[in-house]
């Protein structure tokens, strides 16, 4: 019997894993996009367990009936943590995305240092604290996810809860010289020291981490040995572990083979006879490096002339955080580049780009898996990067060819199989894209079967598995 068969497990996120849309006076409720969603969606199902997070509404009126409503179809429960605009505005975009989410990815030169945020982001904190109060047991397996989230546990403790609390980061944890900019990372790391469990995605985050506790708070004490560190704070004792996410490998191949998906990605089988696909499909974010990558696209149709008329990338950007102004100003800049490029070497019968800016319907997004030659995700760093691990599960005739940053989480268990890239090497995008482009389909094949393999093994029940298993043993 396992710890979750007699414990319920609770997740708190940021968001809950729906979208609240109000139509002609008529409200639905739609599912949520984002990797931490596809991630954790299947796993709260399979423990009928219990969601706490924003209902994306400021509205609070009826919510709690109208989320009991749909929990027979979530195979979960739902509990909203109301917030007010302004609330929502500081701790949301201020502080969680204008300074841990740049700073977090090395790009520090894009953080908004405002103390107001600061603020927000612990009376937010102390909010989300108080509904897992009003709204747990002492039974319940208490797991709080992501950035947004790091002062819970002190808020919580202060509260007088006991439970055993764990903490997920689903972003990379930046080095010690860069996470040392952060005027509030003494704060920061002492209330991650509240919890029991902190998971990262990676080795490298983890020693990210530990690094900087013993630089900055020095009366803890850090022992690094075997796979789950130890850090001995006060009189309480916190474990450290990487445990990199996947996905439900088997849900993602089995809808890749059902028959709508093989008569889907209609148009490009009817405009581009001949020509392979190559498939972008990212959120619309600066960490993404999608105009790097339609730089180094284009670099391949100059240096390689061999390619014309015989490759398209296909692009899809999912919209998020529209508000942002920096978000306007990287569509912007990805229109020109499309633009540009299709400008320049667009044929009668051949388009370069196909872009596409909207959320897409899951059938659209299993074909285009299914059916691209190649997927190109270059990311200037990224927690982990599920798209490319749905791209493999779903290329169920292994007959695609990964192409992935080295600054991907995914890259530390893929590399060997899938082809790396630097982002910043706009040359090197180029050449590799060619080299995907002519690879013999016995390598092809043997490649993506490796990484089917992987993947297969390492998915998202095992990473519960193993997060659990830790939070449980006296290491
Ligand atoms: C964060 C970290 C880490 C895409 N388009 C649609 C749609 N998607 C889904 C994909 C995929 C997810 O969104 C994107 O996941 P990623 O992992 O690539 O990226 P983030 O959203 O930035 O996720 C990341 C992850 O958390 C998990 O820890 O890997 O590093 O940044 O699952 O399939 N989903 C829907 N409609 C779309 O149009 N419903």
């Amino acid at each position: 019997m396992s710890y979750l068969d007699s414990h319920r497990l609770v997740i708190v996120s940021n968001r809950l894993p729906i979208q609240i849309k109000k139509q002609n006076g008529k409200t639905t409720i739609m599912r949520g996009s984002g990797g931490l969603i596809t991630a954790l969606e299947p796993v709260l199902r399979q423990q009928h367990g219990h969601w706490i997070g924003w209902p994306g509404t400021y509205e609070s009126i009826d919510i709690e009936d109208k989320l009991a409503n749909v929990s027979e179809q979530t195979g979960f429960t739902m509990q909203p943590v109301h917030l007010t605009e302004e609330e929502f505005q500081n701790f949301y975009y201020g502080f969680s995305n204008e300074i841990i989410w740049p700073l977090f990815h090395d790009l520090q030169t894009r953080c908004n240092f405002i103390p107001v945020y600061w603020k927000a982001y612990l009376s937010v904190n102390e909010k989300f604290a108080q509904t897992i109060i009003e709204h747990t047991t002492e039974n319940d397996f208490i797991w709080i996810h992501d950035y947004h989230l790091m002062n819970t546990a002190t808020q919580l403790r202060k509260a007088g809860l006991s439970n055993r609390l764990a903490f997920f980061l689903h972003i990379p944890f930046p080095s010690v010289d860069i996470f040392t900019k952060l005027p509030w990372r003494e704060k920061i790391l002492k209330d991650l020291l509240q919890f029991e469990l902190i998971g990262f995605q990676t080795r490298k985050d983890k020693r990210n981490f530990l690094s900087s506790v013993k630089a900055l708070v020095p009366e803890a004490k850090v022992i690094a040995k075997g796979s789950i560190a130890k850090i001995i704070y006060k009189t309480h004792e916190i474990k450290v572990g990487n445990f990199p996410i996947s996905i439900d490998f088997k849900a993602f191949e089995e809808a890749a083979k059902k028959s709508i998906i093989v008569d889907e990605p209609w148009y490009l089988n009817n405009t581009q006879i001949g020509a392979k696909t190559i498939l972008g499909l990212d959120r619309l974010d600066y960490t993404k490096g999608i105009p790097e990558k339609m730089k180094g696209f284009r670099n391949a149709l100059y240096r390689y002339p061999e390619l014309r008329k015989k490759i398209s990338l296909v692009q899809l950007v999912i919209p998020s955080r529209s508000g942002v102004s920096e978000y306007k100003e990287l569509k912007a800049e990805i229109e020109q580049l499309v633009s540009e490029i299709n400008g320049e070497f667009a044929e009668p019968e051949w388009i370069p780009i196909h872009y596409h800016y909207r959320s897409l319907d899951r059938n659209n997004l299993y074909a285009f898996y299914r059916s691209s030659e190649i997927a190109l995700i270059t990311p200037l760093r990224d927690g982990m990067n599920l798209v490319s691990k749905e791209y493999c599960a779903c290329n169920i005739n292994k007959d695609g060819v990964l192409i992935l940053s080295e600054f991907a989480g995914a890259a530390s268990k893929l590399k060997y199989d899938a082809l790396i890239v630097n982002p910043y090497d706009i040359e090197g995008i180029a050449d590799t894209i060619y080299q995907a482009f002519i690879m013999e389909q016995g390598e092809v094949e043997r490649r993506m079967k490796n990484l089917r393999k992987k993947i297969r093994k390492h998915n998202i029940y095992r990473w519960l598995n193993s997060f659990i298993d830790a939070s449980l043993s006296n290491h």
